[in-house]
This record gives structure tokens, C-alpha cells and sequence, in this order.
């Protein structure tokens, strides 16, 4: 098939071609992933170890699928201060975090300083841990609420300490699917400008993509794709997230959740996509930690982290509550086949675990 054999002379697929792979049987399409992720990183299969914070659940926006923010489904509100961020980072740090990944909701209360004071006191306390903070749909409303440019923002950013910025708020950028889902939060062209801004700067960030609610296959190709773009322009992206939609406490009306399989098709063919980012990270806590082993063989060479604590996709179903053991991480890694090789978070590599 003229499909597949342009997979394997690797050049590059359009979207109406992409859009075909999915009628490919999952595990023709998952060989094809495959060498292309042997090719790359053979058996290794990433991780690092890190400590989600999210500090703050009082929210300007309403995005339908968000079960995190604090809503008559949730209406237990908070906000942390300075000090309990700091001493989660620093009891974080004592554990053997290396990074702390920071995203919280677009609370209108708070104050600019709130957000870039947490940043700079834990740069100060812990100048060797990575900060991967703020979110484009952060910066966005930052900028909005506080009359800043978004080049002032990402300044002030880098200032109070910010090393990469996380992936999340990209949802699925079809204009007319965003605009039910979560009208009045930062728009795709917006998202995709805010990260060029942020690779211009010379900094790293990742990429998400939220499925399996009420988007096409169509809707997920046209978000990888524009991805694909921005990266031939910057090269700033290090990993791409396809995250599973959690379907607990939230208003979006979903009927028919997503197979393994569809899942398993989705994180191969952005491995095929996406030629000019690295990482395609199996994120456990939203596939749920056995798919994101399978997924190991179905193009994905990064697991995320042992997150420790995680409020957001928890909230909606998620089994990220209280992170992994990182023991338990490594051995799952080993006795699916895999290399466990523990990375800084512009994965470097650290160190690795014999079979
Ligand atoms: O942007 C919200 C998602 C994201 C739900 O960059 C949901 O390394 C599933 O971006 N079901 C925040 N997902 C988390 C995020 C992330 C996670 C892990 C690693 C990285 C990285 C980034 O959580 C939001 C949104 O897309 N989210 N609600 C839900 N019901």
C-alpha cells in the first residue's frame, strides 16, 4: 500500500493521508511506530523524577472538561501562599524531585506577583531544581487580566526563574471543537504564538493534545500537524502529550469514551507525524499505567514522571492522586522489555537501569 510505503521511505504525510492511517490495523500501524522509535531510542524508555504543584484551583475560566477548577462541582476552593508552595518544593527536593512542574487555575484574585513571587522564592531556596511552570493558557490570561504584553509576561517569566514551560491549555485547536469546550480561554493561534515567543527566547517547552471527548480523528491530525508546523519554524518542542480525557465531575456530556485501541493508534501515529519532535510521552496517569506500557511498542519512549502529587486530571478521574513509587515505576519499565533511563527535564539522560 502507497501509504505505508511512504511511512517507511519516512516522508511526510498530509493531513487527508494522515487521517488514513487510523483505517490501518492497530498492529501494522504499531510496527511502523515502532522502528521509527527503535530507530531513535531502541529500548530506552524515559521517565524523571518530578512533583506536580497546583497551586491554586480558583479559576476566571470555565472549560467544560476541567473537573480541577473550583465550580458548583467543586466547591472547595483554595489558593496557597507562598510558604506552603515553598515547602513543597523543598520536601520535594529532599526526596529526589529534580523538577517541580507548576500549573495552576486563572485565578483573577491573585495578583501577577503571586504567580512570579512562588517561582522566585523557590529558584532562591533551590536554585538546582528545574521549574517547568505556566501553561500558554497561563501566560494568556496573565496578559489579559494584567494589561502585559505577551512578551512581558514570558520576560517576567524567565526573570523569576521559569526553565521550561509544560505543555498544557493546547486541548484540541480546531476553532469551532475549542469554542465549546472552553470558550474564552486562550485561542490556538494564541497558544501556538505564546510557545514560539518562548522558543525565540532559546527555552524548551512540550505540547499536549486532550481526546477522546467530542473531537474527530480529523480534529486530532489537524492539531498534530499544526504542531509539526511551529516545530519546522522553532525546533522548541522536546515532547508531545496526547492526554486521554478523564471523564469524572465535570460538564462535558461525553458518550462514548475511547477503545485501547483508538488510544494505541493515537500515540502511533503521532510518533509517524511527528518526525521533528523527539518525545511522544505516554502520560500514565491519564492512559492509565498498563496502556501507557503497551504504548511503549506503539511509538511512545517516555512515561513522565513519578509526579508524587497531582490535583488537575485527578479531579476528573486520573490516577496521578498520589504519583508512583519510583521503584514501582522502574521495575514496571523492566518487565514490560524496556531500558528505565531516568532524564533531567530536557532529557538529558541521568541514569539507567540494567535489564
Ligand atoms: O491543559 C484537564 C488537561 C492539562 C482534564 O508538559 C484533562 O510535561 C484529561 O498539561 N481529562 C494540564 N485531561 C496537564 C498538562 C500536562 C500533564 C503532564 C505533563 C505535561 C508536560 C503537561 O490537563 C490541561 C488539560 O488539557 N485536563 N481536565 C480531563 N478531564
Amino acid at each position: 500500500m502507497d501509504l505505508i510505503k511512504k511511512v517507511k521511505r519516512r516522508e511526510r504525510l498530509t493531513q487527508k493521508e494522515a487521517e488514513a492511517l487510523y483505517e490501518l490495523d492497530l498492529f501494522t500501524l504499531g510496527e511502523l511506530a515502532d522502528e521509527i522509535r527503535q530507530e531513535r531510542f531502541g529500548k530506552k524508555s524515559y521517565f524523571n523524577i518530578n512533583r506536580h504543584i497546583n497551586p491554586t484551583n480558583i479559576c476566571a475560566d470555565v472549560c467544560k472538561f476541567c473537573a480541577y477548577s473550583a465550580s458548583r462541582k467543586n466547591p472547595h476552593q483554595y489558593t496557597m501562599s507562598h510558604e506552603e508552595i515553598l515547602e513543597i518544593a523543598t520536601t520535594a527536593y529532599n526526596n529526589g524531585a529534580k523538577e517541580v512542574h507548576i500549573v495552576s487555575a486563572h485565578n483573577p484574585n491573585s495578583g501577577i506577583e503571586w504567580y512570579m513571587g512562588a517561582f522566585k522564592k523557590i529558584k532562591d531556596k533551590l536554585p538546582s531544581i528545574h521549574i517547568k511552570a505556566m501553561t500558554a493558557a497561563e501566560v494568556d490570561f496573565l496578559s489579559r487580566q494584567y494589561g502585559l504584553s505577551y512578551d512581558e509576561v514570558l520576560d517576567r517569566m524567565i526573570e523569576s526563574g521559569v526553565d521550561s514551560m509544560p505543555g498544557g491549555g493546547a486541548e484540541i485547536f480546531d476553532e469551532k471543537v475549542r469554542e465549546y469546550l472552553c470558550k474564552g480561554k486562550v485561542g490556538s493561534t494564541e497558544w501556538l504564538e505564546i510557545h514560539q515567543k518562548w522558543h525565540e527566547r532559546g527555552k524548551e517547552s512540550n505540547a499536549t493534545m486532550l481526546f477522546g471527548h467530542i473531537e474527530s480523528r480529523a480534529n486530532r491530525i489537524d492539531h498534530i500537524l499544526r504542531l509539526r508546523e511551529l516545530q519546522d519554524r522553532t525546533g522548541g518542542f522536546n515532547a508531545f502529550i496526547p492526554l486521554v480525557y478523564q471523564k469524572d465531575n465535570n460538564f462535558l456530556k461525553v458518550q462514548q469514551y475511547l477503545t485501547g485501541q483508538e488510544i494505541l493508534k493515537t500515540y502511533a501515529i503521532s510518533r509517524i507525524l511527528l518526525d521533528n519532535i523527539s518525545h511522544i510521552k505516554a502520560y500514565w496517569a491519564t492512559a492509565s499505567i498498563n496502556l501507557a506500557l503497551i504504548a511503549q511498542e506503539f511509538g511512545a519512549d517516555d512515561l513522565d514522571g513519578t509526579i508524587e502529587k497531582e490535583s488537575i486530571q485527578s479531579a476528573a478521574g486520573a490516577e496521578s492522586r498520589n504519583g508512583i513509587d519510583m521503584n514501582e515505576f522502574i521495575n514496571l519499565i523492566k518487565n514490560s522489555g524496556f531500558i528505565p533511563v531516568e532524564r533531567d527535564s530536557l532529557y538529558n539522560e541521568v541514569r539507567y537501569w540494567k535489564m
